[in-house]
């Protein structure tokens, strides 16, 4: 009945089409529901691969001068979802966000149909409600027992840090806010370990240090890093002149899944007065579990502030990330600009509850709402499940990788959900282990990622880092995988390792 009206006969500019206007979001919604119903079908690929020039052949991508009917609109949307990677698929194992979490999905669905921005109580009173409320749990959890401070959705982990290096100067020199480098007492340096996040030397870059003044701290062969290393560095730039103020743990790094000593740090931290700041974007889901919270999160307690992503281990749909501040009101007075035609001060309600002179952005995406649904889903017993299974899965793979050691080679134990590993084909089983050995193993990764992604059935990630080549990295943070999908990733890149 829809097939050639367009877009201009709907609801808002046709008063009289609410059943067109249903029929259509209909078409829409089947589309999306089918699309959950591919995710989490394992007989289906995870995607269908074509080089970008390939692709663009596929599509209708332009823009025209008229209109196109609705019909059309319906067709592309099918075929968006029909080339899109079902990164919720039990056999996605690419990425430190994966799985579709369907609570949070009608979160998010809900949170577009009411298509507001958050700067402001007085358009989004329900969601900034849910917001404090939502931070100041998770707040509880980091600093059990201390009721304080502050906290913030921020558009992603990188952006969550850079909140934690601002407010960080912001404490300690009040005077860049107006001033600028000129109200610094001199030279500023910071510190995160060589495993950390690009985020944190982005901060340096952004901000005005310069990368060099962002100091990497050497970590061990277990991807911490090392406490003594980091208060040598500390004395090194102190004797140059400069002043060290902003220290950077991560718990959970991103290739490694590596905790560093949190109390250690923070006693080096504690020792030179500098802010001790913690990026748990990825293992601040960790908090949750009382298994696994400690020893890998103990000091997390001592630190200023800390970085936790929600959409991470914790499953909430892209994206979900948040900064927490022990001390509140560091936000606000670090960011705040007071713009008039939107934080007037004599409104009618409570201004503490327009959050958005907090940020540098203004507009704010609503990242809350799918956040809080699924809490509400699951309750704190729930979550905590999700991460313990999580971790029991981690285990399951590691103990599948050593049952077949002619075959995989486990690089290190995991603390976290990542299993570093080589796959061994069979004209280099039982050669014995080398550098050499590991140069073959890194070559044949990106030729087994190739053979996934043509073949559409299995995603993981490979990388080098600093001490080894290619090496494959998988992923489990899904509640769509099963024991049976850990076999079938190790038994897909056999099959597909074959020479
Ligand atoms: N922000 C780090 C995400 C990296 C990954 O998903 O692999």
């Amino acid at each position: 009945k829809i097939a050639n009206l367009t877009a201009q006969e709907l609801l808002p500019h046709n008063e009289t089409a609410q059943l067109e206007t249903r029929e259509f979001l209909q078409k829409v919604t089947d589309i999306l529901l089918d699309y959950v119903n591919a995710t989490n079908n394992r007989d289906e690929k995870i995607l269908e691969f074509h080089h970008p020039e390939d692709m663009k052949k596929l599509l209708d991508l332009d823009i025209h001068e008229n209109p196109v009917p609705l019909q059309q609109l319906i067709f592309d949307c099918a075929t968006t979802m029909k080339y899109q990677v079902k990164t919720g698929h039990p056999h996605f194992f690419n990425q430190l966000s994966c799985g579709l979490d369907l609570v949070s999905m009608a979160g998010e669905w809900l949170t577009a149909t009411a298509n507001t921005n958050m700067f402001t109580y007085e358009i989004a009173p329900v969601f900034i409600l849910m917001e404090t409320v939502v931070l100041t749990k998770m707040r509880d959890i980091i600093w059990p027992g201390y009721s304080g401070g502050d906290s913030i959705l921020a558009p992603g982990g990188s952006i969550s840090n850079l909140y934690a290096f601002l407010a960080a100067r912001h404490k300690m020199f009040p005077g860049y806010k107006e001033h600028g480098p000129r109200g610094l007492p001199g030279d500023l340096c910071m510190f995160t370990s060589d495993q950390s996040h690009y985020s944190i030397k982005s901060c340096a870059s952004v901000c005005g240090l310069g990368t060099e003044n962002c100091v990497m701290v050497p970590s061990d062969d277990q991807g911490k890093m090392i406490p003594h290393e980091l208060e040598r560095l500390i004395l090194e730039r102190k004797a140059r002149g400069q002043i060290p103020f902003f220290v950077c743990a991560t718990a959970g790094t991103t290739v490694l899944g590596a905790f560093d000593p949190l109390d250690a740090i923070a006693d080096i931290t504690e020792k030179y007065n500098c802010w001790f700041h913690i990026d748990a974007a990825w293992g601040g889901g960790l908090l949750l579990s009382k298994k696994h919270r400690h020893p890998r999160l103990s000091g997390i307690e001592r630190s200023h502030s800390v970085t936790w992503n929600p959409h991470k281990l914790m499953g909430a749909l892209l994206q979900c990330s948040s900064i927490h501040f022990k001390e509140d009101g560091l936000l606000l007075s670090c960011n705040q600009m007071s713009a008039e035609y939107l934080f007037m001060t004599d409104k009618l309600y409570d201004i503490q509850y327009d959050t958005g002179d907090k940020v540098i952005q203004c507009g704010r995406h609503n990242d809350i709402f799918k956040l809080w649904l699924q809490w509400r889903a699951k309750g704190d017993h729930g979550f905590e499940a999700h991460i313990d299974r999580l971790m029991d899965l981690t285990q399951y793979e590691v103990r599948r990788i050593k049952e077949q050691s002619d075959k995989f080679h486990l690089i290190m134990e995991p603390e976290l959900v990542n299993v570093s590993f080589w796959y061994i084909p069979k004209r280099l089983r039982g050669v014995p282990h080398s550098a050499e050995k590991e140069k073959e193993l890194a070559k044949i990764c990106p030729i087994i990622k190739a053979r996934m992604m043509q073949a559409g059935t299995l995603m993981v990630g490979y990388q080098p880092d600093d001490r080894r080549p290619n090496f494959f990295r998988s992923i489990i943070s899904s509640a769509a995988v099963f024991e049976k999908d850990v076999d079938f990733m190790l038994n897909e890149i056999d099959r597909l390792g074959q020479d």
